[in-house]
């Protein structure tokens, strides 16, 4: 067996693994980063597409944000449409001039991989069999590389591997506890090369189901629709899809729409999950590997991001000042933050989707809750406010940047 040694493993090359990664090493921080899959695979899977500033503040403090600032496309407003009614919620007007910006989770991962690469960061892909020990004491772990076994001791171990990852499985079940709700339908998305039917995003509720046009430059285009849990992707033929959305648009949007061949087209089934607490002795959990939201809010990678931030201030703190508060406080301060977000991302699910099973009572209300929201300039302001993303301590992470590197660990 292969010996090394490291301060802090990583596992996963998700936005999560790798964003923490550059800090780290930005900071001085040794560390290992472990993913199964192939770098190819990783950086070709579509994802996400909006980033909240706090996303671009980490990216920029990273020093990973040279193709976000010429390609990430500023957004001040999304566009709600209500059976058959635009109404356009002007994100920046409602909070004091935030805004988001639409780039895609495959070039952030692109970047941060490239950035790795660059400055040759210690990194086993295909690494197969990964195994944590003795996460609370003398923390180890374990995989295949190459047909040889590794063994890497280290101080913290970043469970960074999302909803299917080993970390989260390796935590006895007595040890944590996780709150779950499945939706009864998912996402069909596809990707193509065509101009964005608008210049903003589209979330369309419907008669026929929810329905979202989105984009990730102003030649490509990703659209989704609400389909069935049984639904399979064999079944949509590129028409289809495009026939799909048009009935779900309105007049003006249905004959602006340029269709073309999809590059991509895949269903995601939605789900809310949350695990507690994040950490477990010298064991974190951060992004997907701790919690999961439906997509509708735009909050999944952005959560991510934001658990990095306090994930790194906590470490730079412990390796520069000796301090274990960031450490001590991470879940909660992660947790506070994700359960809001957990919140915002069901309230605009429950508000935009057709759910099969609600009754004629409950259609209603959530009717009259929309037309509430869109209506009242307070209403606007909440799904603003939430949506540009709530505060997260970045200034305390550039503070801690700004007094310099950290010493390494003996
Ligand atoms: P990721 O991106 O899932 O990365 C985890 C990485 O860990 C690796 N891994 C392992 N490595 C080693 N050993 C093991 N045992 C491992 N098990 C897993 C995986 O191969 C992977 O590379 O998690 P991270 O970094 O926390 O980032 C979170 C975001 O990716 C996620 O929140 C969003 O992409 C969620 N999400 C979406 N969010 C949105 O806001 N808008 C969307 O349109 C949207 N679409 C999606 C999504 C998530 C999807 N998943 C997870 C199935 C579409 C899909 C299909
Ligand atoms: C996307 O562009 O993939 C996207 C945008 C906004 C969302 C979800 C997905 O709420």
């Amino acid at each position: 067996m292969k010996k090394l040694n490291t301060q802090v493993v990583i596992i996963g090359s998700g936005p999560a693994g790798l964003l923490l990664g550059q800090l780290l090493y930005k900071a001085g921080i040794e560390h290992v980063l472990l993913e199964q899959r192939s770098a190819e695979y990783v950086a070709a899977r579509i994802r996400a597409g909006i980033l909240e500033q706090v996303s671009v503040d980490l990216l920029h403090l990273a020093g990973v944000d040279q193709h976000l600032k010429q390609q990430g496309l500023p957004h001040s407003g999304i566009e709600i449409l209500s059976h058959g009614t635009k109404y356009r919620i002007d994100l920046s007007a409602l909070t004091q001039g935030k805004q988001v910006t639409v780039y895609g989770q495959t070039e952030v991962t692109k970047d941060l991989m490239q950035a790795r690469q660059q400055e040759q960061l210690s990194s086993f892909y295909e690494a197969q069999n990964v195994q944590i020990h003795d996460f609370d004491n003398a923390p180890k772990v374990t995989f295949d590389y190459q047909g040889e076994q590794y063994q890497i001791d280290c101080e913290f171990i970043a469970g960074c591997d999302g909803y299917h990852g080993v970390s989260r499985a390796s935590i006895p079940q007595e040890r944590i506890q996780t709150f779950e709700k499945v939706y009864p339908f998912g996402w069909l998305g596809l990707l193509a090369d065509v101009p964005p039917v608008a210049d903003e995003l589209i979330y369309v509720q419907s008669e026929r189901g929810f329905a979202l046009c989105s984009m990730r430059s102003n030649t490509r285009s990703r659209y989704y629709l609400q389909v069935p849990l049984t639904d399979k992707v064999e079944n949509w033929s590129d028409e289809q899809f495009w026939e799909e959305l048009k009935r779900r648009l309105d007049p003006e949007s249905r004959e602006k729409l340029v269709t073309g061949a999809s590059l991509e087209k895949s269903i995601a089934p939605l789900r809310s999950f949350v695990t507690e607490p994040m950490r477990l002795g010298k064991l974190f959990l951060a992004g997907d590997a701790a919690h999961i939201v439906p997509p509708t809010g735009a909050k999944g990678l952005n959560l991510a991001a934001s658990d990095i931030a306090y994930l790194a201030s906590a470490l730079i703190e412990y390796y520069q000042h000796g301090s274990e508060q960031g450490i001590e406080q991470y879940s909660e301060k992660c947790l506070q933050r994700v359960w809001k977000a957990e919140r915002f991302s069901w309230w605009m699910t429950n508000l935009l989707h057709d759910f099969e099973g609600d009754t004629a009572f409950e259609k209603k209300l959530k009717q009259a809750e929309l037309n509430y929201v869109l209506g009242s300039e307070a209403g606007q302001a909440t799904l603003a406010e939430n949506y540009v993303g709530l505060p997260c301590e970045v200034e305390h992470l550039q503070q801690l940047f700004a007094e310099g590197n950290c010493q390494k660990a003996s």
